[in-house]
């Protein structure tokens, strides 16, 4: 046993003060033991068995439905080091402020321990860390989307090292609710939230918070995206990696099922969230997805907008916040049949408003997917051969288009806005700024970020090509220019075909836009005039926009790189 993991969970005893504690081994029958606890106290619901196996719904506190930026904290010893992008609080003033919360905040709960491994067992890309919660909910959407329990245990013992998470529900009020990353210690402590990204600490404070600082630190990239695989009907495959803000869309985009009008392409989903990137020995550059499983956007989801993600929610799923029907069946805005009887809080609805929370989300296994890749759980990942970065833009940027080079590209990926979505608490629909996708997750500063994805051009000459993608733009009455869903293939097979040399482009002030005739648009309804605009790069707007970048680059001062202003006037510079 590890001496330094076991006198840490008994400090923790002590700490929060547990009535026992149980450590996790990750087994079906403790699986089963902590569902049927959480039927008997309603903190789960058992959906109809009949259309819906081994499905529960969890209704979350009202005030307590998604990530809480505002509470989230990185706190190093040099403030700088967290950078203007994080919430910045002194290490030992946070520990101090914390720690008086959890001060007895287990009294009457069982505290549970569990070891869990971000990304394959056998991966040397993994890293583990060890959550500690008071939330039975939490333990078994662990297990969906970690490899958690006994395996994660053996490998923790033979490394030694891991990253501490301590998590309370506290009294869920969101005055005393704080989530803390200390990327120093390899620590985080949450307390006063049971919802997702809040709670779930493998997630978005251990795999992006505390990985891309530790990444920084071992020469790797941690980072919000998804993976997958493009498969042309020669079966030829590219895998690509795509940052996206969370509801975006990245979960369909990740398990895309082709159109009709273009047969034998496939599609293979090896992430839909977090992507962890080493340069291979090969020189290329290499991903694996830290999860195992999905905590995906409910609303929405039907059997056209993603077929893959309806069937695998069927079974074997776990719901939070979503509405039910007379007969217990899971329902949400976008469902194609039924009607809701409770809403997302389970009162009688009213027809009112959504009945489902926007950010009602499902947990569900990766192995699920009936289109999971057969090279997802490869300890080697897979070969990227593009990036692409995108956010939710009404106008400006054009449906896609190829940055220039490796630096344009960090440029591009750096200058990234977006829409705020229902994924975090605060107003939403507001275009912010979100490098990389990464605002609310990158655990350091953004200028020293920017820096250390610069630097990877010299450590190989095999380096992916980079895109952005748009594909939310809007015409002026409001609608979407673009179909989106399986269509989006069309452009990835634009991509797939550039990183073959085999696609045409033309030379924009802001990189290489396709010209109509170099996307395969057949059996896609779309007029020439909307087709004109979604590819047109629009000058005068985009000077603006890259006065907007300018600005947003001078909030992190000297710690941004020479390369990427120089970059920056570059651009500023053919825009005229
Ligand atoms: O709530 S989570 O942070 O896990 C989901 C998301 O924001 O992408
Ligand atoms: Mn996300």
């Amino acid at each position: 046993m590890n001496a330094s993991l076991n006198s840490w969970v008994e400090e923790i005893a002590r700490l929060t003060k547990p009535d026992s504690v149980h450590w996790c081994t990750g087994s079906d029958a403790e699986n089963s033991r902590l569902i049927d606890e959480m039927l008997t106290t309603g903190d789960l619901i058992k959906l109809n068995p009949k259309t819906h196996p081994n499905c529960y719904l969890h209704r979350s506190h009202p005030s307590d439905v998604a990530r809480v930026e505002h509470l989230t904290f990185v706190c190093t010893r040099n403030r700088e080091d967290a950078g203007p992008n994080n919430i910045w609080m002194d290490p030992a003033e946070a520990h101090r402020k914390i720690d008086a919360l959890f001060e007895g905040s287990m009294r009457g709960r069982t505290m549970y321990v569990i070891p869990y491994c971000m990304g394959p067992i056998e991966s040397p890309y993994s890293r583990c860390g060890v959550e500690i919660t008071d939330s039975p909910y939490v333990v078994v959407n662990m297990r969906i989307m970690t490899r958690m329990g006994d395996a994660a245990l053996k490998r923790i013992e033979r490394e030694g090292k891991f990253v501490k998470g301590l998590h309370s529900i506290g009294d869920l009020d969101p005055e005393r609710r704080f989530i803390m990353h200390f990327p120093e210690e390899l620590f985080i402590k949450s307390v006063g939230s049971g919802y997702g990204g809040n709670a779930l600490l493998g997630k978005k404070c251990h795999a992006l918070r505390i990985a891309s600082w530790q990444a920084r630190d071992e020469g790797w990239l941690a980072e919000h995206m998804l993976i997958m695989g493009i498969q042309s009907p020669e079966g030829q495959t590219h895998y690509i990696a795509g940052a996206f803000p969370s509801a975006c869309g990245k979960t369909n985009l990740a398990m895309l099922v082709p159109p009709e009008s273009m047969p034998g392409w496939k599609i293979w989903t090896v992430g839909d969230d977090i992507c962890w990137m080493q340069i291979g020995k090969d020189g290329q550059l290499r991903a694996i997805n830290p999860e195992a499983g999905y905590f995906g956007v409910v609303p929405g989801t039907n059997r056209k907008t993603n077929k893959n993600a309806y069937d695998m929610i069927q079974r074997d799923t776990i719901f939070t916040n979503v509405a039910l029907t007379a007969d217990n069946q899971p329902w949400w805005e976008g469902m194609e049949s039924g009607t809701p009887a409770l809403d997302w809080q389970g009162k009688p609805y009213s027809g009112k408003g959504a009945a489902a929370h926007p950010n009602s989300r499902f947990t569900v296994s990766a192995k699920q997917n009936p289109i999971y890749s057969s090279l997802a759980e490869a300890p080697d990942g897979v070969p990227i051969s593009a990036i692409l970065f995108g956010g939710r833009r009404r106008e400006v940027a054009p449906l896609v288009y190829e940055a220039r080079n490796w630096t344009h590209g960090v440029l591009v990926g750096a200058g990234m806005a977006s829409e705020t979505t229902a994924a975090a608490v605060g107003q939403m629909g507001v275009v912010r700024r979100d490098s990389m996708a990464m605002k609310p997750f990158c655990g350091y500063n953004f200028g020293d970020y920017w820096q250390h994805w610069l630097s990877l051009e010299g450590k190989t000459s095999k380096l992916p090509r980079i895109f952005h993608v748009n594909w939310f733009r809007q015409d002026k009455n409001g609608k979407f220019m673009w179909p989106g869903f399986g269509e989006n293939l069309r452009v990835l097979q634009w991509i797939a075909n550039r990183c073959e040399g085999k696609a045409g482009a033309t030379e924009s002030p802001i990189g290489f836009v396709p010209a109509p005739e170099d996307l395969n648009l057949a059996g896609v309804d779309l007029d020439k005039d909307t087709l004109n605009t979604l590819l047109s790069v629009d000058v005068g707007a985009w000077r603006q926009e890259i006065d907007a970048i300018s600005k947003y680059l001078d909030e992190f001062k000297d710690r941004v790189p020479a390369k990427l202003r120089d970059e920056q006037r570059t651009v500023a510079g053919r825009l005229g």
